[in-house]
């Protein structure tokens, strides 16, 4: 068996929480592997919507095994909560939810020096979440981090060392004003009620479950122009978000990876800083995050926004090695008369078809444009039923990526998604 990698193609949102939700059924195993509560998966569950940031996207149904791999970081603040909420609508995740031990945890120091590193970098501030992701990866890598495995091995004392690292950093570099002691103690509580979960070693028990012949669907966080190598960078987050971070954060091989789904809006956003060509400062802009209610799930920030950009969306495919897209939240756009769609780059007056070493805001998209479908794309529930304009906006795309467009999304419920064949 495979793992089918699922993730986003842009700057994040892309509407993955509903994709996975209307994908879960046919897996046995869903999987987080990068990122952490900087995520937010929106689901509805029982005409509620529910926003998950650690826990994988199959916990609403009890015969999914959810595993949360290696490569995620975990705020135990964040994750007791989350578990509160799942059990409050009576579902019982303790043999449904798995942790790897080798998830690295972020500490109340974490989330400061984030705040630190973030408030010194005055107008080149990155725009975290502030979920203190950059510095638990950054402890993970420079081998210092606590894992979720050293729970009962010396552990305070592990953790007393690091904070007290910590503080000499906020002290005498950073000069930062703190005061972690209540968070601490929130932060223990959500210690114990990880501890209540079966910690494994996720990479054997993967690969023990894909040679029983079980399927598995790896859900992807953020999106892969916020990937650290890959992304806008230094305007990206921690961790790998792209089709080989499933590889990195789940410990299964390349060759275990089946279909890559790429998952993308008709337009795109950005929350936090750093470049974004085809960002719209006009009505259109102001129309498409209104509609689209674009507005982040974890943090409830305005989302900026701005028309497909085609050179991106190459790039991000060629990274992932998509095997197929889904279009997200095209009925947004049923208003527009005309629609845009940035096919080159023009950088320094020269025009380019690819994504430039440095994404400065200094480069002017060139557009290509399309008439607007002008009907209501929420009520439609076959393909049969897709206007010629629409048609039109979706081949370009099939074209220009070479990956076909295999469902298409209308709007937030499970029935408003419409397969292509
Ligand atoms: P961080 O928190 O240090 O990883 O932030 C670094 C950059 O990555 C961006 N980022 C995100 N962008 C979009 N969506 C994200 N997740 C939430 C969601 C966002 C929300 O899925 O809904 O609810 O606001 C996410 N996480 C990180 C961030 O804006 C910085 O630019
Ligand atoms: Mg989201």
């Amino acid at each position: 068996m495979k793992v089918d990698v699922l993730l986003g193609l842009q700057w994040g949102d892309e509407g993955k929480g509903k994709v996975v939700d209307v994908l879960t059924p046919k897996y046995d195993f869903i999987t987080r592997f990068q990122g952490g509560p900087n995520a937010g998966h929106t689901l509805e569950f029982n005409k509620i919507k529910h926003v998950l940031h650690t826990i994988p996207s199959g916990i609403f149904r009890d015969d999914k095994i959810n595993v949360i791999g290696n490569g995620v970081v975990i705020d135990p603040v964040i994750f007791k909560k989350e578990i509160e909420g799942i059990k409050k609508l009576g579902i019982n995740l303790t043999k449904t939810l798995f942790i790897s031990k080798k998830a690295h945890l972020i500490l109340p120091s974490h989330r400061i020096l984030d705040a630190a590193s973030e408030a010194a970098k005055g107008k080149s501030k990155i725009g975290s979440t502030l979920k203190g992701i950059g510095p638990t990866y950054m402890d993970k890598t420079g081998r210092n981090g606590l894992r979720v495995g050293d729970i009962n091995l010396n552990f305070k004392e592990k953790y007393n060392a690091l904070v007290e690292k910590h503080r000499l950093m906020l002290d005498k570099l950073y000069e930062f004003d703190y005061d972690i002691s209540e968070y601490e103690a929130e932060w223990f509580e959500g210690i114990k009620v990880l501890s209540e979960f079966q910690l494994i070693d996720s990479e054997q028990f993967l690969n023990d479950a894909l040679k029983d012949g079980k399927s598995i669907l790896a859900e992807g966080a953020q999106g892969t122009l916020l990937d650290v190598d890959f992304g806008s960078y230094p305007f990206v987050t921690s961790s790998n978000t792209v089709c080989a971070g499933a590889c990195t954060g789940l410990g299964v091989a390349p060759n275990r990876i089946g279909r890559v789904i790429g998952i993308f809006k008709a337009y795109c956003t950005r929350v936090g800083m750093g470049p974004f060509p085809t960002e719209l400062f006009d009505e259109d802009g102001e129309m498409l995050r209104t509609k689209g209610n674009e507005f982040g799930s974890t943090t409830g920030r305005a989302r900026r926004c701005g028309w497909l950009d085609m050179v991106a969306l190459k790039y991000s495919i060629m990274i992932n090695g998509v095997t197929e897209l889904t279009m997200m939240k095209s009925d947004v756009m049923d208003d527009f008369d005309t629609i845009k769609i940035c096919t080159s780059y023009l950088v320094n007056g020269e025009e380019v078809e690819h994504v430039p070493y440095e994404m400065t805001d200094e480069i002017k998209p060139v557009y290509t444009e399309f008439n607007g479908w002008k009907t209501d794309m929420t009520s439609v529930t076959h393909e049969n039923e897709f206007s010629e304009e629409f048609n039109a906006y979706i081949n370009f795309i099939e074209e220009e990526t070479g990956v076909p467009v295999k469902i298409v999304s209308v709007g937030p419920n499970r029935a408003q998604t419409i397969e292509r064949m």
